[in-house]
């Protein structure tokens, strides 16, 4: 059975995987990508679009944000909207000062890609890692049309890095070493909607509404990014195009705030709000980054961002585990990465909160539901008026 080897194998070509690559080749130690999807799949899936500062930083020094720095849009300000009005936070004034740089996640995914075979990677796609074991990785038979793997293969690395999201081998081998997971459910769904049409505001848009959330997030010139809550179980297929704009029009506003530039809807899908987080992110010679690591619900679009600090972490700790023979920073990456990973969920916990309100989350009392719509309320209402929580929102929102 052939073998290859590397210093480092990655699993999954997503965000966490590809910065990790792409940092590695610059350090020059030698890595393997394998991706089970085709190149096209991979460039084509349209997820997150929201960078933080710190994520800008790291791709800019790293000579990874040609394509974002050219084509993406800074974002400074974000509306709430609810039956009490609408108002307006500029962050950019606010917290640390800092903004967002709106790239969608499958473009940033496209200069990654790029970028890595230019740097002379070895990203194998249609390669789909079957289990990890000890720094082994098997390949599934007949993973891909070259017919390379055609008799089942493994591919070795001094280490292995799992960065193939929350259902992959990477997480599957190390729970079941017996690392734990905190996990919650926030009992809510969404129904992601990216639809063909400009901006209908300058940038993000929050709706609170009895029938549930609704968010604008601009994405490009001539694509928005529109989520509507729903319940579990949704079948986005129930969801047509008119049914689309209609409820986002209630629960937007739109008779008090003006209408909503409509498009063609391309891609709908149902995200269940849950967030986990591994209590240790690796050992020995396996080590996970991005959502294999900890999936956190996109309510203060913090996924992509913790992918990138991730392996930007990891990157550092395999370069001096493998050209200098010290494994301190390997035995360091939970300490350096848990505390900003737990921030973000904190965060993120708290933005549900203000976005639904526990009222939503399944069929509780009616005095309860009137309890949590107030709290909900209140919530919204320091942030509009207490600049210090508008500094706490500006600060957590934008950083990780
Ligand atoms: P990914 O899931 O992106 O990539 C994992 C890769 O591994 C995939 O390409 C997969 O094919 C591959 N893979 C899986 N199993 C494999 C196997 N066995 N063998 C080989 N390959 C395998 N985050 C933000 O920061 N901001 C946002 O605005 C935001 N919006 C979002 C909107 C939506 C609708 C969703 C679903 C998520 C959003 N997120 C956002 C979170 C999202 O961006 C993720 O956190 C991010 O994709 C995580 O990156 P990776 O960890 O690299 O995982």
């Amino acid at each position: 059975m052939a073998e290859a080897q590397a210093g480092v194998v990655i699993v999954g070509a997503g965000p966490a995987g590809l910065v990790l690559g792409n940092l590695l080749l610059d350090r020059g130690v030698d890595c393997v990508i394998l991706e089970r999807r085709s190149r096209a799949a991979v460039e084509g899936r349209a997820r997150a679009g929201f960078l933080a500062a710190h994520s800008v930083r790291v791709l800019t020094e790293n000579g990874l944000a040609a394509g974002l720095l050219a084509r993406g849009r800074t974002h400074t300000t974000c509306r709430f909207r609810s039956e009490r009005g609408e108002f307006t936070l500029d962050y950019a004034g606010l917290g640390r000062g800092e903004v967002h740089t709106v790239y969608p996640q499958q473009e940033l995914v496209r200069d990654l890609v790029a970028e890595f075979l230019r740097r002379g990677g070895d990203l194998r796609f249609g390669a789909e890692a079957a289990d990890v074991t000890d720094g082994r990785v098997r390949v599934r038979d007949g993973a891909d049309a070259t017919g390379r793997y055609a008799t089942g293969r493994y591919v070795t690395g001094r280490y292995v890095a799992g960065c193939d999201g929350h259902r992959g081998v990477g997480r599957a081998a190390l729970t079941a070493q017996g690392v734990p997971t905190a996990r919650w459910d926030h009992g809510v769904s969404w129904l992601a909607v990216l639809a063909a049409a400009p901006p209908s505001m300058p940038a993000t848009g929050y709706a609170l509404h009895e029938r549930g959330f609704a968010g604008h997030m601009a994405r490009t010139a001539t694509v928005t990014r529109y989520y509507l809550q729903c319940p579990r179980g949704t079948d986005p297929a129930d969801w047509s195009e008119d049914r689309i704009w209609t409820e986002l029009a209630t629960r937007m506003r739109t008779a008090e705030f003006g209408p909503l530039r409509e498009g063609a809807v391309l891609e709908k899908t149902v995200v269940d709000l849950r967030s986990d987080v591994l209590e240790s992110p690796g050992t020995g010679r396996l080590w996970l980054a991005g959502d294999a690591a900890g999936l956190i619900s996109p309510s203060a679009a913090k996924g992509a961002n913790l992918a990138v600090l991730q392996a930007e972490s990891l990157a550092r700790a395999f370069e001096a585990a493998l050209l200098r023979g010290d494994e301190s920073g390997l035995a360091r990456y939970a300490a350096d990465c848990l505390p900003r990973v737990w921030r973000a969920h904190e965060f993120s916990h708290w933005m549900s909160g203000l976005l639904h309100g526990p009222a939503d989350a399944g069929d509780i009392d009616r005095d309860e539901a009137r309890y949590g719509r107030a709290l909900q309320y209140a919530r919204l209402e320091s942030l509009r008026t207490s600049r210090r929580h508008q500094d706490f929102f500006a600060e957590n929102y934008t950083g990780v």
